[in-house]
């Protein structure tokens, strides 16, 4: 028998060994340490899995090459590796356009993309690789939980302009519950090799929890381990009551 909670947290199965006499110190202990475990998703970096050109295509590449890692030097695991640890360490873009990054149609004009996670994630900051031949000149940013009402939670955002190979810009904002992320560039920067904005790679942090918050999925395991707290009394009680009985 082994607890799982929330696909996180595995109890090691010596502290759920099957035993033919109740152990409630041992639920205790579990309990315990379930609720003083940290969270092992907070703070990760995650992208999106799917996304949409709404201005500015079909342009040039493919636009999954914004948001599937192709071009980073150093890759992470989605939803796996520490958001700031990985920026931190200066991970690199390539400056190759095909199959790493995409353009939008030629003109200088502007492009939106909607980037999709296919459910609810809870985020606080964005990551863009700014490509180094045209790039964005700025952006916004916006959120939805159904596709059609958006939420603007980045306004006028300017990235760096880059040469060579290129690393992250990160833009904090207030946490978002959101499925899709709309990315609204402003055409390509001052100077552009193209003229036409474009897209080396984005990705976002998961939120981290609020300290000293129980997740939901943990309350009602914190509940078996009161209940085995509640027996265990019982049980001494009895114990005692039969010792002094039986003196
Ligand atoms: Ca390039
Ligand atoms: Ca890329």
């Amino acid at each position: 028998m082994n607890f799982v909670v929330s696909g996180v947290v595995k109890a090691p199965d010596s502290l759920l060994h099957h035993s033919s006499e109740f152990m409630p110190h041992r639920l205790l202990i579990l309990t315990l340490m379930l609720n003083c475990a940290p969270f092992a998703q907070s703070g990760v970096i995650i992208a999106p899995t799917s996304a949409v050109i709404n201005r500015g295509g079909p342009g040039y590449g493919f636009i999954e090459d914004t948001h599937n890692q192709n071009g980073l030097l150093d890759g992470y695991v989605d939803g796996v590796t520490d958001f700031d640890t990985y920026i931190a360490s200066n991970p690199l873009h390539s400056t190759a356009y095909w199959r790493q990054e995409w353009f939008a149609n030629w003109g200088g004009g502007r492009a939106t993309i909607t980037y999709d996670f296919g459910s609810t994630v809870r985020v606080d900051r964005f990551a863009l690789w700014n490509e180094e031949a045209s790039g964005v000149r700025s952006f916004n940013l916006l959120a939805s939980t159904d596709g059609s009402r958006f939420t603007r939670v980045l306004r006028n955002a300017i990235p760096t302009n880059n040469t060579g190979l290129y690393t992250a810009d990160v833009f904090s904002f207030d946490v978002t519950e959101a499925r899709y992320f709309r990315f609204r560039a402003r055409g390509p920067e001052a100077g552009a090799g193209f003229n036409a904005a474009a897209i080396g790679e984005i990705a976002f942090r998961q939120a981290p929890e609020p300290a000293g918050v129980p997740e939901p999925a943990l309350l009602p395991v914190f509940g078996l381990g009161l209940i085995a707290v509640a027996g265990y009394r019982r049980l001494s009680r009895t114990r005692r009551k039969c010792s002094t009985d039986a003196a």
